[in-house]
């Protein structure tokens, strides 16, 4: 794997990094100029050349998605930057925002001007203020320096951006629940379709993009398609930002390639934390199945990562040594999804509650052979019949760690206790 002179990053260290002067010392904001003078459908074919594919969990091929906004009406069109950042694990989106808000600025007005929006909303976290300060103060200096507002840089061309903070529940990063949150209701998913693309925010033709799809879009534009595609994998093309996080050396963001495996980022984040073995890790998240020690290699793409049997994901690598007890680990998880349920749908709201009941029955010690397979058939009552992804997502670690770990899930069983020292794990506690 080669490495990768950082992009989304490359400015992270300078001083003063999220101010717009230090991002145009750097070329920033030369893409908006150059995309201000190109036609705005050459711009959706860039994008849809690039390959470039959703950041945000799914992976969908964002050019495509700005593809399916129906022909002009007259009428608003918006663009919403899904700045929810809340998977377990997750954490690129707000150290991106921290570090340098304006090249998801640029990128926002690029996209904005591509698909015929003059009004874009990021819908950020309510729990990360600093960040939300940070974006006000950034969206103000580019309304100064006329990158944002009326007849940007001469071009006739007219943006203004909102950003609006939540107020912390994790299933307004679902993207129809994020709308309804926008418009002032209770966050709950809308059914699908009409996908946002066709009735979105105020029933427009609305994109739903994540910020680091979004702050993707700028050095596209300025370092053409083939840069883009050199990058990667055969269909997932580009870089993209890593969190790793748990037992490292050096938890934090690593920009690489997709494609990259967990081997060659363990050796960028200084290695397994005390030279201790790995036990298992989530490639996207805890939405995602858990892998061991046998998925070192597995190029961490949405293919190689889909056929080893789970998703890439938010790119969310939390990393746990031999000292972590699983079961404690996914009850952890579980608790958050019953907590996060927003109550819509059966399966879920009811499920995600027997399941935290169950597993920690089980991780106390308490439990028998028989909840080990009621809590399988608990997940399989969910997966599939939920709502929306929270439900399938909350039994992603359950059923992959019993396929993986079950003789530790037997072990609490017949000794009547967890046999692992939770202090030595560090984690959880
Ligand atoms: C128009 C069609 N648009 C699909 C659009 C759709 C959406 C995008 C992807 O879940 C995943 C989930 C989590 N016409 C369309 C269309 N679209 N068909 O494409 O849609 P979808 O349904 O595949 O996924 P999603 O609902 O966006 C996201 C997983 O990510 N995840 C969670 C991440 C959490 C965060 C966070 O903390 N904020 O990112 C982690 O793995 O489980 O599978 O825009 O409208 N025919
Ligand atoms: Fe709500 Fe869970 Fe149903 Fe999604 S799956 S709609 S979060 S109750």
């Amino acid at each position: 794997m080669t490495e990768l002179a950082p992009v989304l990053s490359a400015i992270w260290d300078q001083d003063k990094s999220w101010k717009r002067d230090t991002y145009v010392k750097s070329g920033g904001y030369s893409a908006l100029k150059k995309a201000l003078g190109m036609e705005p459908n050459d711009l959706v074919q860039m994008v849809k050349d690039s390959g470039l594919r959703g950041r945000g969990g799914a992976g969908f091929p964002t050019g495509m998605k700005w593809g399916f906004l129906p022909p002009d009406d007259g009428g608003p069109r918006y663009l919403v930057v899904n700045a929810d950042e809340s998977e377990p694990g997750t954490c690129k989106d707000i150290p991106l925002m921290m570090a340098n808000p304006n090249v998801l600025i640029e990128g926002v007005a690029i996209t904005s001007y591509a698909i015929g929006c003059n009004h874009a909303f990021i819908y950020l976290r309510g729990e990360v203020v600093h960040v939300y300060r940070r974006l006000l103060q950034a969206v103000r200096e580019a309304y100064e320096a006329g990158d944002l507002g009326k007849n940007i840089h001469g071009s006739g061309f007219d943006l203004d951006v909102t950003v609006h903070a939540g107020a912390g529940a994790y299933i307004c990063g679902e993207e129809t629940a994020l709308l309804d949150s926008l418009e002032g209701r209770r966050g709950q998913p809308r059914l699908k379709p009409p996908f946002p693309a066709v009735a979105g925010l105020y029933a427009r033709p609305t994109v739903v993009n994540n910020v680091e799809s979004v702050a993707s879009v700028p050095a596209i534009v300025n370092n053409g398609v083939d840069w883009f595609t050199d990058m990667g994998t055969e269909r997932s093309k580009g870089h993209g930002l890593f969190s790793l996080s748990g037992h490292v050396e050096r938890p934090g963001q690593y920009e690489a390639p997709l494609g990259i495996t967990l081997r060659e980022l363990l050796e960028m984040a200084g290695g397994m934390r005390g030279g201790k073995k790995l036990k298992f890790w989530t490639p996207g998240g805890s939405s995602t199945p858990i892998f061991t020690d046998e998925h070192l290699d597995t190029p961490l793409d949405y293919e190689s990562v889909g056929a080893a049997g789970s998703m890439l994901g938010t790119r969310a690598l939390q990393i746990f040594d031999e000292t972590t007890c699983v079961v404690r680990a996914v009850t952890r998880w579980t608790e958050f999804y019953k907590h996060e349920s927003c109550g819509k749908c059966t399966p879920c709201r009811e499920g995600t509650f027997w399941l935290t009941q169950i597993l920690k029955r089980l991780e106390a010690g308490k439990g028998t052979d028989a909840d080990i397979q009621q809590l399988l058939d608990t997940c399989d009552s969910i997966a599939g019949r939920s709502f929306c992804a929270l439900g399938d997502g909350a039994t992603s670690s359950i059923v992959s760690s019993v396929k993986l770990f079950r003789e530790e899930y037997e072990r609490h069983v017949t000794e009547g206790a967890c046999p692992f020292d939770h202090a030595a794990s560090a984690l959880f506690d």
